[in-house]
């Protein structure tokens, strides 16, 4: 039987106490016990920082690839086996910084699975300088100086690369972050999902309490969620472009609100052919018998070396 204690491991945890980290590998490991997804079924993919640990922590197939790279390699594991559920993870500054060609060309391709950014808008592990994400004009604690750059908006970038499913959650609605998680996982198509996370230790900034709208004259959370006030940015018929459209500049257009009031919840959803199912039907071999079940130890491969040297 599937338990929650199912997809923990053993690993020792340095996170430091507090981090929103906790909250998402939590919500991460109950969205898999809610779906009964057994462990050797998923993969989760992870880049550089102190997110990168993820995988350690969940019981799961994992990989804590190179920096910026997980994307790269969740993309060929996804290929070699399209039958595993594929969750790559990362750090803003993994992702949007060295990474940020990667995330552009995996929106682009629509392959069927999940990126999950652990947006803290600093470089946790390096001990907390200006991540993409940070506010031009902003300084967290371990910064010298503001930032003199523009921070970039991570909903209109997974927008503008063709990202079919896009949404945001926060780290310490652990609820509202495993809804969204299982809607990602569940979407067929590339699902990115930017988590808002707290950073106690370098970004006292963009702090609970902050999130909290403590800091206010009246005490207002910052975070609402969208569909609540009615919005709703599911495409209905994908054929129809020009409701496609409407709908990811409706989605862009909110993507933007930032400070009082921050969006929650899903910005834009499109149902269309997944990049494997394109690879189908032109290589329909590729779905008769994906990589993972082809023989590989009968192979002659010397031809393919002879090629090579
Ligand atoms: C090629 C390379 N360049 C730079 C580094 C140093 N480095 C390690 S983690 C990191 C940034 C981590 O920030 P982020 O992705 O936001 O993750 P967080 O720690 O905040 O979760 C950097 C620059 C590295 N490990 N490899
Ligand atoms: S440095 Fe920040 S992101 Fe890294 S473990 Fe500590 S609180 Fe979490
Ligand atoms: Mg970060």
């Amino acid at each position: 039987m599937l338990e929650l204690k199912t997809y923990r491991t053993q690993a020792h945890n340095d996170w430091c106490p507090g981090c929103g980290d906790f909250g998402i590998v939590n919500a991460i490991q109950m969205t898999l016990l809610e779906m009964q997804l057994e462990p050797h079924r998923v993969a989760v993919f992870s880049g550089i920082g102190c997110s990168g640990k993820t995988p350690h922590f969940i019981n799961a197939y994992g990989f804590h690839t190179l920096h910026g790279r997980s994307l790269p390699i969740a993309t060929g594991a996804k290929l070699a086996n399209p039958a595993l559920t594929v969750i790559a993870v990362g750090g803003d500054g993994d992702g949007l910084g060295i990474g940020a060609g990667h995330f552009v060309n995996t929106g682009r391709r629509n392959l069927d699975f999940t990126y999950v950014l652990y947006d803290n808008q600093v470089y946790g592990l390096t001990k907390g300088q200006a991540s993409p994400t940070l506010p031009k004009g902003l300084k967290t604690k371990s910064m010298p100086a503001p930032a003199i750059v523009e921070g970039l908006n991570p909903i209109a970038m997974a927008l503008a690369s063709g990202y079919t499913f896009v949404a945001r959650s926060y780290a310490l609605d652990v609820r509202h972050l495993k809804q969204t998680l299982r809607q990602a996982i569940e979407h067929k198509g590339s699902a990115f999902v930017d988590v808002l996370q707290t950073c106690p230790t370098y970004n006292d900034i963009n702090t609970k309490e902050w999130y909290a709208g403590e800091d206010k004259p009246v005490k207002q959370p910052r975070l609402y969620k969208m569909e609540e006030g009615g919005y709703n940015g599911i495409v209905s018929d994908a054929t129809n472009h020009e409701e496609s459209t409407k709908k990811k500049i409706d989605a862009l257009v909110k993507s933007f609100e930032w400070g009082d009031k921050i969006p929650i919840g899903v910005f834009y959803k499109l149902n269309t052919l997944t990049f494997e199912e394109q690879l189908a039907i032109r290589m329909p071999a590729m779905k008769e018998t994906p990589f993972v079940e082809q023989d590989i130890y009968g192979r002659d491969v010397t031809p393919l070396f002879e090629e090579l040297t």
